[in-house]
């Protein structure tokens, strides 16, 4: 049957590095597979939307380097309740340089990534190696880029085969984001969700959950706007995360 597709147990059978598994214990034993994009500049906005929705997500994706106030006792506060929690913290920096480059923007600098993420974003347009030999933590993972959700984006189906096949032989690499199906030994992550939008006026595209899961073969859900400029964060953070598990739940 067409929209098959295997169970977050199988899943994690097939995927070797610890915070892939991670992510998906979180995932069951929370029954969520949203991840909340805190798209926000300011420490204080993003702890509050931490407590309405901690509870629901079993992700956080921050940019760090787009908050004006950023701060280790931020950071460590933030560390703390992911803990408590339960959720991972995404680092969304689009690594895009070559091996060297790629090291220090994740090791080094005001933001220091590889000392508190659980998980960064890397491009590999600049090919395999450069994210071989990142010096990750071995608690820490990467999400490659392969196809944004972006429309008029720059990736033809030739890139991206050949973008998921880095992925797919990097052992650092847990999954990574793409608008469609992709190997099992990787999980996939999908930005671009909403209820209702289909395309926001300034460029990015939007499907609703039972789509990404449906269609895409999806993992997680990746929702910024949406919860975090709603009225109620804590209501709507619960209505994407039921949608996401209802969607997950119907394609078994
Ligand atoms: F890799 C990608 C992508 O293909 N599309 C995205 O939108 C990442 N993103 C990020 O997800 C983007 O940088 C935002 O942080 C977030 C989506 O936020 P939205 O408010 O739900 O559009």
């Amino acid at each position: 049957i067409q929209n098959k597709r295997i169970s977050y147990e199988e899943k994690k059978e097939k995927i070797f590095h610890p915070i892939g598994k991670k992510l998906i214990d979180i995932t069951l034993k929370k029954k969520t597979n949203l991840i909340v994009s805190a798209d926000l500049i300011d420490t204080k906005k993003i702890l509050k939307l931490v407590s309405l929705i901690g509870d629901r997500i079993c992700g956080l994706k921050l940019h760090v380097d787009i908050i004006n106030d950023f701060s280790y006792s931020f950071i460590n506060y933030l560390k703390k309740i992911s803990i408590e929690k339960k959720f991972l913290l995404l680092e969304d920096r689009k690594l895009c340089d070559v091996s060297t480059t790629n090291c220090l923007q994740l090791h080094y600098g005001i933001h220091k990534i590889s000392s508190w993420a659980d998980i960064v974003t890397a491009h590999v347009l600049a090919g395999s190696m450069s994210i071989q030999n990142l010096n990750l933590p071995s608690n820490m993972g990467l999400i490659t880029i392969s196809e944004m959700s972006s429309y008029g984006g720059l990736y033809d189906d030739n890139y991206i085969r050949k973008a998921l096949n880095i992925s797919l032989k990097n052992p650092k690499v847990i999954g990574t984001v793409a608008q469609r199906k992709v190997d099992d030994r990787l999980l996939l992550f999908t930005p671009g969700i909403h209820f209702y939008e289909k395309k926001n006026n300034l460029g990015n595209r939007y499907i609703h959950p039972v789509q990404a899961f449906e269609k895409n073969g999806s993992d997680f859900i990746i929702v910024g706007k949406a919860i975090f400029q709603s009225e109620n964060p804590k209501i709507t953070a619960e209505e994407y995360r039921n949608a996401g598990w209802k969607a997950y739940e119907n394609v078994l």
